[in-house]
């Protein structure tokens, strides 16, 4: 039982990575339980046992030209979206071909989530919960290698995998680079209420005016470019 755990979970792995994903972490469906109503695992798949969240990185000079490479920045943020959605749809099937239900969460919010700005689960707890990194001021979940450039997705499945270990507390650098560039002002209100394991809920309607208002759509990511932990 053990080793065919192991196995499973290792295979998941490689084929996750050979989709393209930089990072993926698994982690036992106990961890959730501080997830609010409505937003806990065992709500959409009774019976799930493991988490798998994963990350893509988005490409460096989308990022780094920022604003000016808006439009690109917006292609990017699809492309990444769509290469996601794509893992996680494969992943599910993966698992689900060896005889373990599963469902597939997407990396963005075309089920409704932008009218209450909210997702059904939040990728971002469950990186960290899968040891993926930690929260930022931003935020966003900073990976080592890739800082906040990395997008995720995750499974929830009924099969036992292997674990890995939650990220331990880590706050950001600190520096303050993305309060100060956010041109809606989402991020002034971090003081006292950040934290590096569970984050904290900015002023999203400043953010979503600036997307969706002001910008018709065109994806910000002025906190992304920020981060660069120097
Ligand atoms: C809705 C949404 C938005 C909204 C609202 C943002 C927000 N901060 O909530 C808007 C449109 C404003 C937005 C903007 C952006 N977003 Co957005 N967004 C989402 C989406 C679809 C859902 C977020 C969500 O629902 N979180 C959970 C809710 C319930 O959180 P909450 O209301 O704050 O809840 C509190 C409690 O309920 C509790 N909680 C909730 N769930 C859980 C679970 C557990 C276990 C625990 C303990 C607690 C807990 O904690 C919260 C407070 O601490 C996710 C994709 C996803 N499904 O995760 C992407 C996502 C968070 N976005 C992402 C990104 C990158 C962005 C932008 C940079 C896009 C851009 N403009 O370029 C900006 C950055 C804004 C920022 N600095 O945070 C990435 C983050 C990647 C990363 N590295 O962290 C995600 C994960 C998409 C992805 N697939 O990668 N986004
Ligand atoms: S995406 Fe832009 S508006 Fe939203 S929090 Fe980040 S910097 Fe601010
Ligand atoms: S830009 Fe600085 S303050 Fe903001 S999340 Fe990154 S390290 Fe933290």
């Amino acid at each position: 039982m053990g080793i065919a755990m192991k196995d499973l979970t290792n295979e998941l792995k490689s084929y996750l990575a050979q989709l393209g994903a930089i990072a993926v972490g698994v982690a036992s469906v106990d961890r959730y339980e501080g997830a609010p109503a409505g937003h806990h695992p065992a709500e959409y798949l009774p019976g799930v046992k493991s988490v798998v969240t994963f990350a893509y990185n988005l490409g460096k000079g989308a990022v780094n030209n920022l604003p000016v490479s808006r439009n690109q920045y917006t292609q990017e943020f699809d492309a990444a979206n769509a290469v996601l959605g794509q893992m996680a749809h494969k992943a599910a099937r993966f698992l689900e071909n060896k005889g373990y239900e599963s469902i597939a969460f997407g990396p963005e919010a075309s089920v409704g989530d932008y009218s209450r700005l909210k997702g059904d689960f939040s990728h971002k707890h469950s990186a960290v919960l899968c040891g993926l990194g930690n929260f930022g001021i931003n935020n966003l979940v900073i990976n080592p290698e890739h800082r906040s450039r990395v997008r995720f997705a995750s499974v929830l499945t009924t099969a036992e995998l292997e674990y890995d270990e939650p990220a331990e507390s880590k706050d950001c650098e600190k520096c303050l680079q993305c309060v100060k560039i956010c041109p809606s002002g989402a991020l002034e209100n971090w003081k006292g209420n950040y934290s590096s394991q569970t984050g904290w809920v900015i002023n999203k309607e400043r953010c979503a005016h600036y997307i969706f208002v002001v910008n018709q759509g065109k994806r910000c990511g002025m906190c992304v470019k920020a981060c660069t932990g120097k």
